[in-house]
């Protein structure tokens, strides 16, 4: 297969705007579910459990129940809980860095002002099932919510036609002690979270990526609850200069690819040889992969090799792009960190492919797509936490500052604040 060449010069803005999904198309049906699991709560999310992934399920209770965890236990194989194990200890120990700490300050005049973190009471988290479960976005969702300290999570994945959900992802959850673990996935369990119904209880954020059904129904509760961010189809851009070793550019450009159809695999070079290299590579690679075709579906709509002036413009293309993952394949990647503004994840050099950071590195996997770097961060300790600002005046502080505070009430033509200082001051 060929890979589209495109150079800054081109409409690069064009080439990144046409991978935007049409969100109009799915409205309506995403409106829909929300009128019917608002009004009928678990009557609705069995119906559309029943139309959607084709399986009746007890609409009193859409628990996975002990026995079924025990099954899935017996499913799994000593080496996944061995590697999980793992991943759990590392991505703790990373989101264990990030935990605040709340303070407070007193000032000379007795003033002391300050900020408590407090953990979210209660938290949904969605983990997407079919071809696109992922055990560890088990890890990635629940751990950072179990160091904020949270108490409740309440997980959701959808089941598949014999009403079971993937056991990986059930042995994740059982290993990570979360046991109130919901078999529905879609719009409607997005819902049913965000809302509540007879037998869910409602909860205060939702996190994790889903479909475009998903991401819409996210979307809509945004307000009655809070969520992590609106995610879209993944992607990688990889920085090379003509260190960089073909067979594993080509390697890394496909493990994205092969997320989606949608997925997109960007590679930006100072080397124009090393583009023939790595399509060959592609080529060869490609061969022995068992999503083939969701990679050369993925490659041939949106994967692009960029080619550039020099390593700066690369930095600059990047930046454009802001990527969900960026891979920095050069030879003193530490030396291009500051020119870089917009990633979600940066990979360091020939020894870190993006999967380790999906799987087992530590840092989060949930990380802004489609360009929402510019604004969005990774899921982290904090989308789990919440502030309170504490401010205590002291009696020399409030005489102090009264006058100040009386004046700009009254600009705003609020008589009663500046009242509730004179009040004071008298006194
Ligand atoms: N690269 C995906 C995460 C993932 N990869 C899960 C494998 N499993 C989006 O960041
Ligand atoms: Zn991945």
């Amino acid at each position: 297969m060929k890979i589209r060449r495109l150079s800054p010069r081109d409409d690069l803005t064009a080439f990144l705007a046409a991978h935007q999904t049409d969100m109009k198309k799915y409205e309506q049906s995403v409106q829909e579910i929300a009128a019917a699991v608002k009004t009928q709560g678990n009557q609705a999310v069995f119906e559309f459990t029943l139309r959607f992934d084709g399986v009746a399920i007890n609409a009193d209770n859409f628990m996975a129940s002990e026995q079924e965890i025990e099954e899935a236990y017996d499913l799994v194989d000593d080496d996944y809980i061995f590697a999980l194990r793992k991943a759990i200890d590392n991505i703790d120990f990373f989101h264990g860095k990030q935990l605040r700490n709340s303070w407070m300050e007193p000032d000379e005049k007795g003033n002391i002002l300050g900020q408590v973190y407090r953990p979210l009471e209660r938290v949904g988290i969605y983990v997407p099932g079919g071809t696109a479960a992922y055990p560890s976005s088990v890890l990635m969702n629940a751990i950072p919510a179990q160091v904020a300290g949270v108490e409740e999570i309440a997980m959701v994945s959808p089941p598949d036609r014999d009403g079971k959900m993937n056991p990986y992802t059930l042995v994740a959850a059982a290993e990570l002690g979360i046991s109130e673990i919901y078999k529905m996935g879609g719009a409607q369990a997005v819902f049913a979270l965000a809302w509540g119904t007879q037998t869910i209880k409602k909860v205060d954020l939702i996190t994790g990526p889903g479909n475009i059904y998903v991401t819409l129904a996210k979307k809509m509760v945004y307000g009655d609850v809070n969520i992590d961010m609106l995610a879209g189809p993944s992607e990688i851009l990889i920085i090379a200069d003509s260190t960089a070793r073909p067979d594993y550019l080509a390697a890394d450009m496909m493990s994205q690819a092969e997320h989606d159809v949608l997925a997109r695999s960007i590679l930006v070079t100072d080397d124009k040889k090393l583009l023939d290299k790595v399509e060959e590579e592609i080529n060869k690679q490609i061969a022995g992969l068992s999503r083939r075709e969701i990679i050369e579906k993925s490659l041939a709509d949106y994967g692009a090799f960029i080619l550039v002036e020099d390593i700066n413009q690369a930095c600059q293309v990047s930046n454009l792009v802001a990527p969900e993952h960026l891979e920095l394949m050069v030879d003193k990647p530490f030396e291009i960190i500051s020119r870089i503004h917009n990633a979600g994840a940066i990979f360091m050099g020939s020894y870190t492919p993006e999967p380790v950071g999906d799987y087992l590195a530590g840092p989060n996997h949930i990380l802004p797509t489609g360009g929402t770097a510019r604004f969005y961060s990774p899921v982290t300790v904090d989308t789990f936490m919440k502030a309170s600002s504490i401010i205590c005046y002291s009696r020399e502080g409030l005489q102090d500052d009264a006058d100040d505070i009386i004046k700009l009430a009254e600009v705003e033509g609020l008589t009663a604040h500046a009242n509730s200082l004179r009040v004071r001051k008298e006194n």
